[in-house]
Order: structure tokens, then C-alpha cells, then sequence
């Protein structure tokens, strides 16, 4: 088995603007729904979150040091047009990016910037956000705008993760708008952000910027519970469809297959709407498939599943009580945990073949997909700092298995690129605030003193020996 990395394998780590910066109402930025959705909910703040919007030359110091070539970065929306489509940017946010990307380069360490992590500014959010044609628009323009502006940047992913957006905010609503079961509105919204997202794939490729573009995509492979039994079967296939298929068929064909459209019709009748998809919209779609220079993968843990015909019922764990997590929804199945594989403290099941499965399927399926990075993968702790100290030896360890089964995907014949750890340092958790840590640096948030966990050192090792121990 070879455990050496190609010469060119990008080892990075990621973070992204709302979650590190701070600054969230100052320099000119505009609010964005997290901030009134926190101050309601005053349990935790982003502000000043690891204060990156101040500290990224130490970070990227960091980064130098520990061998981390790549770094992810996302443009906050609304540093650069706080309400999402007003006439003139920003110009402190738009010069604050100029700053961050050279201080990248700098320090050799190559930025992969996403527009819109999670951020929608306010005033579109307010509006509908993607179920509204504005944000498709606006985000089109800001996305223009971004590439004209930055030349120096020359990785593109346009959103992060669409289907954690209509999860959180349609189907489990923990997120801001915090509905539930609302599978119509998750699929409604993933489509509008696929037309988004092909809208700036287009103007990318219409304005010939050099450099690649793609979108982030969360995706986890569906496991029947039992693989002999129908009804787990059925389950797992439709909550790929959910999760994947249908994300993954928009981006690589431009197109829904007969199978995939017929199982999102269904749920969405069942959750008593009905999708439209606008035929110049599914023209976008399918005239930008051919130019996604590469997939971003997002992976953390897989699923199995069971067939279920009971009420929707989903809780989600974002304490770290471990046990506490509930996931069933009807017309599709629920989750079951596996005594014999491991889960976090927030019920994530360690599961790195599941990365594998899901790498290998995507080159079987899409065999003219270009380029993939898994652009997110880590583990999450309660970490404790003793004595000047962070032993993570649970986080080497599942970083160590997620990179063994994307060696042997490699030596398989899969175009992975790069690698990023969530997180680089210690950030803001969405729904968890700061006790949910997945860093490779410690962050003291009293403090803001960055402290290399052991994690760091042993990943800074693998990139500079290439070589999985
Ligand atoms: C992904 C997001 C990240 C990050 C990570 C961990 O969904 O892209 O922004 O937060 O998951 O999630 P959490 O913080 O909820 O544990």
C-alpha cells in the first residue's frame, strides 16, 4: 500500500469569514441574519469570534510554519456589499481581502476563497434569500464583481455547502427562518443556488479568468441499516437523493435524472408544496455542468438508515451529550447508530470509508468530473488546554484514517488534489458556540493566543514528509 502523497497534494486547512473574523458590524459591513438570529438567542456571539480579521498574519505565520500550503478563506457578502446589491462596494471590506490574499501569498500559502459561506447579508435574507430570484441575481453580480476585483486569486468555489443551508434552515431549523420539515423549500432552495452557482461559473468562464471554479458541496454516503432488507435499502437511496444525487446531477449534468425528480416531487408534496424549476434556469444549469474545474467535498461522517414510517422527528445534538441526537423523517427513514462505530460527542459517526465510497462513486458516476479536494474534514472536541498543552491524539487519529482511505482513492485513480482540515484554528460553531473545538491551533478566546495542538505538529509532519505514518 502506498502511503505517499502526490508531489503537488495540497495539505490545507480551512476556515471561513464569520466564523473567525469578528468585526461583524464594523468596517462597513452589513448584517447578516446570524447576527440578530445570536443576540436573540444570547447564548454565544461571533464577535470577536478568533478576531482572524486582525490576526490573519499571525495565522498565516502559523500556516507557514506547520507545512499548510493551502488555506480556505470566504469573503463575507456583506463586508463588500453590506445589503447584497448596493450600487457601490464597500471599500474597506474590499480592501481588507487585498490584504488578507497577499499576505497569503507571502507566506506561500495558497488561498481557495468561497463566496458565500452561510452569509446571505440581511437585506436578501429578509427578502426570501435564495428562494427569492433577487439573491440569484445579486449573487451574480457580487460574484462578477469578486472576480474582476481579485485577479489574485485564482481558486474559486462559489457557496459552501448548500444542502447544510436548506437543512438547517427548512428541514431541522436550527438555523435563522428555523423552519421544520419543509423538504419543498430545501429543494426549492438547492436548485436556486445551483442556478447561483452556474450563473458565476458562466460569468467566470465568460470573462476567461484564469484559475478554477467549483462549488462545496457537504456530502455523506447512505448505508442501509440492513443491506437485505428493502425498506433500509429504499431509505438510504432516497436520503442520498436528498443529500447528494441531486446537488451532484445539477452540478456535473446540469440536469435532474427521471429517478431524482420523481423522489423530490414526492417529498415536496409530502411537505405540501411543489417545486418550480424555470426552464431558463435549467438551461444555466446545464450550459455551465462542462465548466466546474473541480468538486469540493466536504465529508465528515456517513449515515445508515432504516425505513421509517412514523412523524418527522429530528433533534439535534449541539450540546456535545452525546446520545442526543434524533433523526427520522417521513416518507424518507431514520438514522440508527452502529454500536460498533465510534461517534463524537455530537453523534457524527467516524466513518473514513465512507470518504472513500464517496470519492469512488463520484468517478463512477461522473466520470468526466475534472478535479475533487475534500475541502472540510476534522473532528470535533471539548479540547483542554493543560499545561501549555492539547494531547488530540482522537483528532490525529481521525485525520490520520480520512487521509488513509483518500491515499488508497488516489492510488485508484481519483483526481484529489488537496486536503483542508476543519479547522485551522478554533472557531465559532455555528450551533455550538466554542466548546465545539476542531482546530489544529488551540484558540484562548479570552486571550485570542493561538496554541499548536499536538494535531498540528503530527500534520505538519505528514505534509513535510509526504508520507502517511
Ligand atoms: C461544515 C461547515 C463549517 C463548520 C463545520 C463543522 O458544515 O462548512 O462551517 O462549522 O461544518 O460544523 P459544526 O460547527 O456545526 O460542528
Amino acid at each position: 500500500e502506498d502511503a505517499r502523497f502526490p508531489k503537488d497534494f495540497v495539505f490545507g486547512a480551512a476556515t471561513a469569514a464569520y466564523q473567525c473574523e469578528g468585526e461583524t458590524r464594523t468596517h462597513g459591513k452589513g448584517k447578516v441574519a446570524w447576527d440578530d438570529y445570536l443576540d436573540e438567542k444570547g447564548l454565544f456571539s461571533a464577535d470577536p469570534a478568533s478576531d482572524f480579521y486582525h490576526r490573519y498574519p499571525e495565522d498565516l505565520r502559523l500556516c507557514q510554519e506547520y507545512g499548510i500550503n493551502g488555506i480556505r478563506v470566504s469573503i463575507a457578502w456583506s463586508r463588500i456589499f453590506p445589503n447584497g446589491d448596493d450600487p457601490v462596494p464597500n471599500s474597506e471590506g474590499v480592501a481588507f481581502y487585498h490584504r488578507l490574499f497577499a499576505e497569503c501569498r507571502s507566506r506561500g500559502v495558497e488561498p481557495y476563497v468561497t463566496l458565500h459561506h452561510f452569509d446571505s447579508p440581511d437585506a436578501l435574507y429578509r427578502e426570501g434569500d435564495f428562494l427569492n430570484q433577487h439573491a440569484i441575481d445579486a449573487f451574480e453580480r457580487y460574484a462578477r464583481f469578486c472576480f474582476a476585483e481579485y485577479p489574485e486569486v485564482t481558486h474559486w468555489f462559489t457557496f459552501n455547502e448548500i444542502w447544510a443551508v436548506v437543512s438547517n434552515m427548512y428541514i431541522e431549523g436550527t438555523w435563522p427562518r428555523g423552519q421544520r420539515y419543509r423538504l419543498d423549500l430545501a429543494f426549492q432552495a438547492m436548485h436556486n443556488m445551483m442556478v447561483a452557482h452556474a450563473r458565476a461559473v458562466l460569468a467566470f468562464e465568460e470573462l476567461g479568468h484564469p484559475g478554477s471554479i467549483g462549488v462545496v458541496h457537504a456530502l455523506s454516503t447512505k448505508y442501509p441499516d440492513d443491506p437485505a432488507a428493502a425498506g433500509d435499502v429504499e431509505a438510504a437511496r432516497i436520503d442520498d437523493v436528498l443529500n447528494n444525487q441531486f446537488l451532484l446531477e445539477a452540478t456535473f449534468d446540469g440536469r435532474y435524472s427521471e429517478e431524482t425528480l420523481d423522489c423530490a416531487n414526492r417529498l415536496a408534496a409530502l411537505a405540501g408544496g411543489r417545486l418550480e424549476f424555470l426552464p431558463e434556469d435549467l438551461e444555466q444549469l446545464a450550459a455551465a455542468a462542462p465548466h466546474n474545474d473541480c468538486l469540493g467535498i466536504n465529508y465528515y461522517q456517513s449515515n445508515f438508515l432504516k425505513a421509517y414510517d412514523g412523524p418527522n422527528d429530528c433533534h439535534h445534538n449541539s450540546t456535545g451529550e452525546k446520545g442526543t441526537e434524533r433523526h427520522a423523517l417521513q416518507g424518507i427513514g431514520e438514522y440508527v447508530a452502529r454500536p460498533e462505530i465510534p461517534r463524537t460527542d455530537w453523534d457524527w459517526m467516524i466513518y473514513p470509508q465512507g470518504l472513500y465510497d464517496l470519492v469512488m462513486r463520484i468517478c463512477r458516476q461522473w466520470p468526466h468530473y475534472k478535479e475533487l479536494y475534500v475541502t472540510e474534514n476534522g473532528m470535533a472536541s471539548k479540547d483542554r488546554l493543560e499545561e501549555g498543552a492539547v494531547h488530540d491524539e482522537e483528532r490525529i487519529h481521525y485525520i490520520r484514517e480520512h487521509l488513509r482511505w483518500a491515499l488508497k482513492a488516489i492510488a485508484e485513480g481519483a483526481h484529489l488534489r488537496g486536503y483542508f482540515v476543519w479547522s485551522l484554528m478554533d472557531v465559532f460553531s455555528w450551533n455550538n458556540g466554542y466548546n465545539k473545538r476542531y482546530g489544529l491551533f488551540y484558540v484562548d478566546f479570552d486571550t485570542q493566543e493561538r496554541i499548536p495542538k499536538d494535531s498540528a505538529r503530527w500534520y505538519a509532519k505528514v505534509a513535510q514528509e509526504r508520507f502517511l505514518d
